[in-house]
């Protein structure tokens, strides 16, 4: 990418990517920048893969996760919007709901049964980090 459009400026297209680095040295590195949650049970298995989420505007588009575990994710730079919907099965009982999260909040999700997309408030960079916990 050209250094215009990494940082988002007037009349480039903007970019939002995640990634799951399952690398031993790199998550090792990673780590050294943020603890384990204090909310994480104990006991919990942790995957060795944690995932980054960054960029701009868009987010990621509506849907479910397909993955082994629950999921929590920490947001460490700009601020996101969420919004989780209901599958078909609980659309009686659950209705959807848009929060937002600020540097230093952490979503905890079932991300197998929620839908759920996000946005980035327009103009700011936004920085997650991601893991699985079980
Ligand atoms: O942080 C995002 O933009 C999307 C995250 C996501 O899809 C997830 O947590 O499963
Ligand atoms: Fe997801």
């Amino acid at each position: 990418m050209n250094p215009a459009r990494v940082n988002n400026e007037p009349g480039t297209k903007s970019w939002y990517v995640g990634w799951g680095n399952c690398h031993s040295e790199i998550l090792q590195q990673m780590r050294q920048y943020y603890p384990k949650p204090h909310f994480l049970p104990e006991d919990c298995e942790i995957p060795s893969k944690e995932y980054i989420f960054m960029g701009y505007d868009d987010g990621a588009t509506m849907h479910l996760d397909f993955i082994s575990r629950l999921m929590w994710q920490a947001q460490l730079k700009g601020s996101k919007k969420w919004v989780l919907k209901p599958s078909p099965e609980c659309e009686d009982i659950c209705k959807a709901i848009t929060f937002l999260v600020e540097p230093g909040d952490a979503v905890l999700v079932d991300t197998r049964v929620w839908y759920h997309g996000t946005s980035i408030v327009p103009g700011e960079f936004s920085l997650s980090i991601q893991s699985e916990y079980g």
